[in-house]
């Protein structure tokens, strides 16, 4: 039998699921694994979480993907997180916080990688240009800019795995005025580094994730003020002295930003909290993912297998509670169907299985209804697969938990432990106030003295 070929586009999170997902098959002794491709358009792995200085293009001249800034931290429990086939102890060898800073999660990540047996396949500064399927051969071609030749390339593959990512390409508003504003207006994907705010007045426009943790990071910093503008619905915490929650914007005067409900205020800089776009510039219209950010993206089945040609498969597309254990899950259940261990239906029955998560999907009131629903997607992908069982539904407590926390005081959430649903370890706690602890680089936050946690586990 002809081998099968898989390209996998990015080496992120979600396409390094998929390489460690093939990597387990192939150690477990499967025979007549595909050969497997990834490109990736970066000079790393690590996707989101390489910290990047640069913004605009990189040094190839290509879109910059980072979205992630210095002093970001964990913006959940690292307990909801956890790979099930490799443990936060296993990695750092001691108890830690359960909020850690981006560099530690960062390490905690990639330990788990297998450098010597994943770089192999991945093809680095190679960024996807176009897509094709040809309906007569039943291949796809990937033409790619491989930046290290020089030139262009192109193969033929019989899957495709998308895994680019879509919290990259921002959604940037426009409101009447900005053009004269005088400070700096700029998306959060550009966001960098508090420290530029402080003794600033900051208009955050959004309220959802990004708006309320730069507003946090710009209050830990030093701004002077923190206004976060919101569209539907307020965020809505005991936001403390100096950060505040306005309606909608609706045009600027100079530095003067005015507000639906009349009020207006002196800015010195705006940043757009404004979501990001699904984006698939290497995509044609047939085989393009068309959705916003949501838990059931429509048109794909099990999440990720493209109706219309499911030999397409997306990865990471949702909305997020669950991260890197939903990726593997979906790796996972991805490399099953691609093996031939796991037949697909029929269009006609994957449409309704489709059908009826998109009607759950359509009825989902509020957060802990929505942590439930991705609790029970991931579930769903978990059974027929090898994949370690995990406590899905615990780990659902605990975002419950966290959602509860953040509600009791936003700027100290970070302070509380969780018990690993993997090993059973309590977490430490943060020897300080999260406020408090500016230096969130790996070495730093490794070398604090962390305190055992002896408050009743939660
Ligand atoms: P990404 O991490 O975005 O990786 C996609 C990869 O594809 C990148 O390496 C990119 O270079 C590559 N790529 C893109 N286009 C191309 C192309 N054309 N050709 C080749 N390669 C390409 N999650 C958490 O669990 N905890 C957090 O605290 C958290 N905080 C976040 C904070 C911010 C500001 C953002 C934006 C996200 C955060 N996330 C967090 C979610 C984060 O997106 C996921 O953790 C994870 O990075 C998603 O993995 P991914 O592989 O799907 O996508
Ligand atoms: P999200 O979660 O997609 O939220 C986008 C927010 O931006 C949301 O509050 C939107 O309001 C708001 N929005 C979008 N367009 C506009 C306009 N035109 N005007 C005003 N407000 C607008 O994106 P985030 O960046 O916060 O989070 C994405 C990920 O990054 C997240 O998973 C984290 O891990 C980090 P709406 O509620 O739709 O009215």
């Amino acid at each position: 039998m002809k081998q099968q070929k898989i390209a996998i586009l990015g080496a992120g999170p979600s396409g390094l699921a998929q390489l460690r997902a093939f990597e387990a098959a192939r150690q477990a002794g499967v025979q007549n694994l595909p050969e497997v491709v990834c490109y990736e358009k970066q000079n790393d792995i690590g996707g989101m979480w390489n910290y990047t200085w640069r913004t605009g293009l990189d040094k190839n001249g290509e879109p910059v993907h980072g979205s992630m800034y210095r002093y970001l931290w964990s913006n959940g429990p690292k307990e909801c997180l956890e790979f099930a086939d490799y443990s936060f102890d296993e990695h750092f060898g001691q108890a830690i916080p359960s909020y850690p800073p981006r560099a530690v999660l960062k390490d905690y990540i990639m330990g788990r990688i297998d450098k010597a047996a994943i770089f192999k396949y991945i093809r680095f500064e190679c960024p996807v240009r176009w897509v094709t399927y040809d309906e007569s051969s039943k291949m796809f071609t990937v033409t790619v800019m491989n930046h290290k030749t020089g030139e262009q390339e192109t193969n033929e593959f019989d899957y495709v795995v998308v895994a680019t990512g879509h919290f990259s390409t921002p959604n940037m508003p426009y409101f009447e005025g900005l053009e004269q504003f005088p400070g700096r207006v700029l998306h959060a994907h550009d966001f960098r580094d508090a420290l530029e705010y402080e003794n600033q007045n900051v208009l955050l426009v959004g309220a959802s994730y990004s708006a309320e943790d730069i507003g946090s990071q710009c209050f830990k910093y030093g701004a002077k003020s923190v206004t976060i503008s919101y569209r539907s619905n307020p965020i809505g915490f005991d936001w403390p002295e100096g950060m505040a929650e306005r309606p909608l914007l609706t045009h600027l005067e100079g530095d003067i930003g005015h507000f639906a409900d009349g009020t207006s205020k002196q800015f010195d800089s705006i940043v757009m909290c404004t979501g990001y776009l699904f984006h698939f510039p290497f995509m044609p219209d047939e085989l393009r993912l068309q959705t916003h950010n949501c838990l059931y993206p429509d048109n794909l089945y099990k999440g990720i297998f493209f109706q219309p040609n499911p030999k397409l498969i997306y990865l990471g597309m949702q909305d997020q509670y669950y991260t890197f254990n939903m990726f593997d899950a979906q790796a996972w259940y991805a490399r099953d169907v691609i093996l031939g261990q796991i037949a697909l239906p029929e269009a006609d029955a994957r449409q309704q299985d489709m059908q009826t998560w998109l009607a759950r999907h359509e009825q989902l009131s509020g957060c802990h209804d929505s942590i439930d629903f991705q609790a029970s997607y991931i579930r769903d992908l978990l059974g027929p697969t090898d994949y370690p069982d995990f406590a899905v539904e615990e780990q659902g407590e605990l975002f419950k938990q966290w959602l509860q926390d953040k509600e009791e005081n936003i700027m100290a959430f970070r302070e509380k432990s969780y018990t690993s649903t993997v090993t059973g370890t309590l977490a430490t706690q943060l020897p300080a106030p999260w406020l408090a602890i500016k230096d969130d680089s790996l070495e730093s936050f490794m070398s604090l003295d962390f305190i055992e946690s002896n408050t009743l586990d939660k």
